[in-house]
């Protein structure tokens, strides 16, 4: 039997590391103990040099939105075909930080980048593979970047205005009214509230799945 891909998304200080850690909890309680966690960009040692580049820049080097976005499919591209199709097909669940939507609403809606052309890159890079399952957690992005801060400097692309980031919300949500296996979760609530929400969502789901 092969595995899952469950992905959390959301924008900067929405809470994916808790919801990541409750997602594994629940999955334990089902008895699915075989999992294998990534994050995006990154997860492999070459996703990891572009997810350094991708957050930080390189020597002052102007990055262009159109490099950003092919790093991030080069990165994803590693990651699915050296850890995510292997872990799957061996059994595994894969939990996901952030996956291809994170690349439609921040490089589609925040850099607003050509809609065919991210049409097309998809679908020649991803095929059809897609996640099981993703929870977005939505936030209002001026109380994601406030948590955000707490954790101290921002990165390259959390520097970015206030409409960057309203514009980026605005395409999660614009898609997630699209696509029924994108459930979308309160993340303005209390961490235990969205905890609450996100163990009644999985559960019902994972009824769904046997
Ligand atoms: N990116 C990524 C793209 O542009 N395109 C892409 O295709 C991809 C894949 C990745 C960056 O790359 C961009 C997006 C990002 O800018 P990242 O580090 O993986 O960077 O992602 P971040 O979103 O920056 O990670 P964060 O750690 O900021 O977000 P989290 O994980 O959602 O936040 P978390 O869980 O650490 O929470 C932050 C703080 O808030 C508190 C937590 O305790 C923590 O202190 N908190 C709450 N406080 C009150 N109430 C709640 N409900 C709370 N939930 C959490």
């Amino acid at each position: 039997m092969t595995g899952k891909f469950i992905v959390i998304e959301g924008l900067e200080g929405a809470g994916k590391t808790t919801a990541i850690n409750t997602v594994a909890r629940i999955l334990n309680q089902h008895n699915i103990d075989d999992l294998q966690f990534t994050r995006e960009p990154g997860g492999t040692p070459i996703a990891e040099a572009l997810r350094h580049i991708i957050k930080n820049g390189l020597d002052n080097e102007p990055l262009t939105d159109k490099a950003e976005l092919l790093m991030l499919y080069a990165a994803r591209i590693q990651l699915i075909d050296n850890v995510i199709k292997p872990a799957l097909k061996a059994g595994k669940w894969v939990i996901g930080d952030r996956h291809d939507l994170s690349t439609q609403a921040y490089q589609g809606g925040g850099r607003q980048l050509d809609k065919a052309f991210m049409v097309t890159l998809k679908e020649q890079v991803l095929g059809n593979f897609k996640p099981d399952l993703t929870l977005y957690l939505d936030i209002d992005p001026e109380i994601g970047l406030m948590r955000a801060r707490t954790r101290g400097e921002l990165d390259r692309i959390e520097q970015q205005s206030l409409p960057f980031f309203e514009r980026i919300r605005q395409c999660y949500l614009e898609i997630a009214e699209q696509d029924k296996t994108i459930i979308i979760i309160d993340a303005a609530k209390s961490i235990d509230d969205v905890t609450k929400h996100i163990e009644q969502i999985l559960t019902k789901w994972l009824t769904k799945q046997v």
